[in-house]
């Protein structure tokens, strides 16, 4: 069976482009391959957090990955920090990568801004803790959306570095991008991925949202010139929105397409605020149920962290031998 791996970090909202881009590839993973999935609070804190809405944010994070299908019995779920081997191996693979190689990480550009000399170093070397979380469970997959796969690559080019200079010891891995939905973009500007720390809560559907801020939400959403309900080149607003219909519904664009034929924005919109309402209900009703039962989803992630302890500690003592420091 493949190895799987991917993360979420626990900031807060999760979006329908979280869903289609990462939740969703990852439980259809899990029936075929062999999934390691986690939440990576110590990625969450590069940008500063309030402790109690940290902590309330990684048992929300928890409850939605088991709301939307991960099964704890088939895969591996914890949280990062309670796998010490995960900043271990950062500080080592830190001292591998390059400068000028993080430096070119896109994410970090748009993410700094003009604001470089402000953030936490934390925000610049994160890609470096992101290839530690993939290397120590020699991964062969990470599922994950467009924007990620710069840092995948990261990963790639380190375990390539690593085992070139002290011998063969990381898998190499692979990115995995799924074709739709890979990139839902904003509701409020098409042209930039749907994004929780957006300016404005017009950009994204949350996982929780509720009717009136979907109908609201997609009623103020941006469309293209014309009138026409049609995807396609030169109209990215309406290409999203279909993209979104299409992907709640399970139904191709162009079936979509062909029933607003005659129709207008106006339709279109009451209609996709009504399928993604519908769609996000149950699921919305499963994530409360987990996060009325707090202890449980404490045990779930500290079973999973116990495993995750014992599969990284087996890597990291091959690493510890390999650079010289194990005596
Ligand atoms: P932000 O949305 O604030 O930029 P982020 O990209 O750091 O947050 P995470 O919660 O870390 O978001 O992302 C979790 C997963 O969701 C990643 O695999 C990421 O590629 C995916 N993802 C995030 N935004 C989108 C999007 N708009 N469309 C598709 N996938 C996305
Ligand atoms: N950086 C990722 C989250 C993440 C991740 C990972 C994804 C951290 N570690 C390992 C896949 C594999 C993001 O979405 N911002």
């Amino acid at each position: 069976m493949a190895k799987v791996l991917t993360a979420l970090q626990p900031s807060g909202v999760l979006h329908l482009g979280n869903y289609f881009g990462a939740i969703e590839p990852a439980v259809t993973l899990q029936a075929q391959h062999d999934l390691t999935m986690f939440v990576v609070d110590y990625h969450a804190i590069t940008v500063p957090q309030k402790p109690d809405e940290l902590r309330r944010n990684i048992l929300f994070a928890t409850a939605a990955y088991l709301a939307c299908g991960i099964d704890p019995k088939k895969t591996l779920l914890f949280q990062q920090s309670a796998v010490p081997q995960h900043a271990e191996l950062a500080w080592i693979l830190q001292c591998v990568a390059r400068m000028g190689e993080l430096e070119r990480m896109t994410q970090f550009k748009d993410k700094a801004g003009a604001k470089a000399e402000k953030v936490s170093v934390g925000l610049f070397t994160y890609p470096v803790l992101m290839a530690a979380d993939i290397l120590l469970y020699d991964t062969q997959t990470v599922p994950v959306g467009a924007d990620q796969k710069q840092h995948v690559e990261l990963a790639r080019d380190l375990a390539i570095r690593f085992n070139r200079d002290y011998g063969e010891t990381f898998v190499v891995p692979e990115p995995s991008i799924r074709a739709e939905g890979a990139r839902v973009m904003g509701l409020d500007d098409p042209t930039k991925k749907m994004s929780k720390s957006a300016a404005s809560a017009k950009n994204y559907i949350s996982l929780l949202d509720d009717e009136g801020a979907i109908l609201k939400k997609v009623k103020a959403a941006v469309t293209d010139s014309g009138a026409a309900v049609r995807a396609g080149e030169g109209r990215p607003a309406m290409t999203n929105l279909l993209t979104i219909y299409s992907l709640v519904t399970r139904r191709s664009i162009k079936e979509i397409e062909n029933d607003y034929l005659g129709k207008g924005y106006g339709d279109f919109k009451a209609d996709l605020a009504e399928v993604i309402t519908l769609w996000l209900k149950p699921l919305q009703a499963k994530i409360e149920t987990y996060l009325e039962h707090e202890e449980e989803l404490v045990k779930i992630l500290d079973a999973g962290a116990q495993k995750a302890r014992e599969r990284a500690e087996r890597r990291m003592k091959a690493v510890r031998e390999r650079i010289g420091v194990a005596l």
